[in-house]
């Protein structure tokens, strides 16, 4: 599906967007970008010829003169565009976002406000041009990551390690003007961009950041743009912040919320690191396609990065991986691609995506027994497994069933499709389930956020990832006890702690029993996370608690769910 830039003759103020400060974008340039559901991020630059972290090793693992002088033998001989749009292309990525300057101040494209540039390497080629070029020829769509801090250039307040040092002549106008001029090189000449894809905008408040997001409006009036491209009041000014302004947000390295009220794109690195890193660790074909298939459940766009070798070439077992994700997207791509997601919000074990009168429940985890779901406010015409056979579905006190066929479970994602009379679009989202995911179960704790019943304990049994127990600002020690029906056996556990973007609040816990009168621990871990799994030797009792010792903040958790497996 080729993605074209939207000519947009003018900005309607219909509709907009947040975009809050910044002059609003027309949604139909938002929904241009919403299709494509699945990009490239690549990191590149000098610093891959030391294999550490772009930006952040500049004055910390890399001394900042060897650092800022590693471009004169930067020559990456093997770097040859149309192979890079090959893998994306190959991976199922709609789009590609380059960095074309970083942290470090280095510039990947011919521009004429510094020599510190590509043309200033032995390799002294325009890399942004060929990219550019070999996306349009590929037919998938091209945008540019712009660091917003420049911890090189003299006139941007901080320097390496981190943003941490002071220049000592700062000019912060000088920087707006340098950095407003390199902004309008990439649009006017490498353009029409996909997205301007800012970053970190330390000391790049509104206002600078409005004028010039205003700047780039007029400029390509469908230009997405995210939401770093400057702070706000000092929030949004390192990393983690979101804050909306300009027309998305983005969640980073890790999976960002439903959401269908505001755009919003995951970035995360196949990898552990943003740049190339020898011997990194990298995500398995499982964790690859489910970060996909979560961000586009909760109706995110992901954004996938590679960090390439200082050769230029993408290292082959990232390829290999990137090619089997096209491989399983080639068979699946009708439950992905220009859908939106839900209606179902997303759970531990599902999530949902939809288009037309079509939606596509995709089961994470085999279930034993049938699969049920909160039912649906409209009639199901047909049910069937993608690419596979029919389903018989029934529905009853709100909760819609089926059982799945026979050899139909896909140990990654699999995808039952689902007709149904009129527009999916029309749905509001539903909780995955009306049921308790431990039936009969009552829960308590320790302590309850301002004793609000909307943070009670109850929620983690609700089936609903959007409600949560929530605890006290400040909260270190805490316990939720869960108390079944009957004596229950089980041999795992499931864990949605909210609020674990960045990380855990969870800093240690201990999983425990009722034995009797008193309580045997039979897990210790430290941190949680958005999707803890932990399985042990089978557990029979009344009533687990999950004895939190020590945590970062206060905790809080959305889901709680057993699990037995053979
Ligand atoms: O510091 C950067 C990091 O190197 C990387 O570019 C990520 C990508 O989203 N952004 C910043 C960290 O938030």
């Amino acid at each position: 599906m080729k993605i074209p830039s939207l000519l947009l003759t003018s900005l309607l103020s219909a509709g907009s967007l947040l975009a809050q400060d910044a002059a609003p974008i027309q949604p139909a340039a938002i929904k241009n970008w919403q299709d494509a559901r699945f990009g490239m991020f690549i990191h590149w630059g000098p610093v891959s010829l030391k294999g550490n972290e772009i930006g952040w090793s500049r004055g910390s693992q890399v001394a900042i003169e060897e650092y800022d002088n590693l471009y004169k033998q930067f020559n990456p001989t093997k770097f040859n565009a149309d192979e890079w749009v090959a893998v994306a292309k190959a991976a199922g990525m709609k789009y590609m976002v380059l960095t074309t300057k970083h942290h470090d101040g280095f510039c990947l494209w011919d521009t004429k406000q510094t020599d510190y540039n590509i043309m200033n390497t032995p390799f002294k080629r325009d890399v942004v041009k060929e990219l550019a070029a070999a996306c349009k020829k590929g037919g998938i769509a091209f945008g540019t990551y712009y660091s917003t801090c420049d911890w090189h250039h003299p006139a941007f307040p901080l320097g390496s390690p981190g943003g941490k040092s002071h220049k000592p002549n700062p000019d912060m106008k000088a920087y707006d003007a340098y950095l407003q001029a390199q902004v309008t090189e990439l649009v006017r000449n490498y353009g029409p961009l996909f997205t301007l894809w800012f970053d970190v905008p330390q000391s790049y408040d509104q206002t600078y950041g409005i004028p010039m997001v205003n700047m780039l409006r007029k400029l390509q009036p469908d230009l997405m743009i995210n939401n770093r491209a400057y702070s706000k009041n000092g929030v949004g000014s390192g990393i983690g912040h979101q804050l909306p302004v300009a027309d998305y947000d983005t969640p980073e390295q890790s999976i960002g919320g439903f959401n269908m009220d505001r755009p919003w794109e995951t970035c995360m690195t196949i990898c552990e690191q943003w740049a190339w890193k020898p011997n990194d660790k990298m995500k398995s074909l499982k964790e690859c396609i489910h970060t996909l298939i979560r961000t586009n459940g909760g109706d995110g766009n992901l954004i996938f990065n590679v960090g390439p070798q200082p050769d230029g070439l993408i290292e082959g077992r990232q390829v290999e991986r990137l090619k089997e994700m096209g491989a399983w997207l080639a068979k699946n791509s009708a439950a992905v691609y220009e859908t939106r997601g839900g209606p179902w919000k997303p759970s531990s074990q599902l999530v949902s995506t939809r288009k037309g009168n079509k939606i596509y429940l995709h089961l994470l985890r085999k279930v034993d027994g049938p699969v049920t779901v909160s039912a649906l406010p409209v009639a199901i015409k047909s049910a069937k497994v993608l690419n596979g056979p029919a389903i018989k579905t029934s529905t009853a006190d709100g909760s819609l069933s089926f059982v799945m066929p026979d050899n139909s479970w896909d140990e990654i994602d699999t995808i039952v499709e689902l007709t149904i009379d009129g527009d999916a679009m029309s749905i509001a989202p539903l909780k995955p389930s009306t049921q308790s995911s431990i039936p009969g179960a009552k829960a308590s704790a320790s302590v309850i956020y301002q004793n609000d019943p909307q943070y009670s304990a109850e929620m983690v049994l609700d089936g609903d990832p959007e409600t949560r127990w929530a605890t006290p600002e400040g909260t270190k020690q805490s316990w939720l006890q869960i108390d079944f029906a009957k004596e229950t056996t089980f041999n795992g556990v499931n864990i949605e702690e909210a609020y674990s973007d960045h990380s855990s609040r969870v800093k240690k816990f201990e999983l425990q029993k009722k034995d009797g009168s008193s309580w045997t621990t039979f897990h210790k871990g430290d941190a949680l996370g958005a999707h803890f799994k932990a399985s042990f030797a089978p557990v029979t009792t009344s009533a687990i608690r999950l004895n939190i010792l020590d945590a970062s903040d206060g905790p809080t958790i959305s889901e709680i769910q057993l699990s037995k497996k053979p």
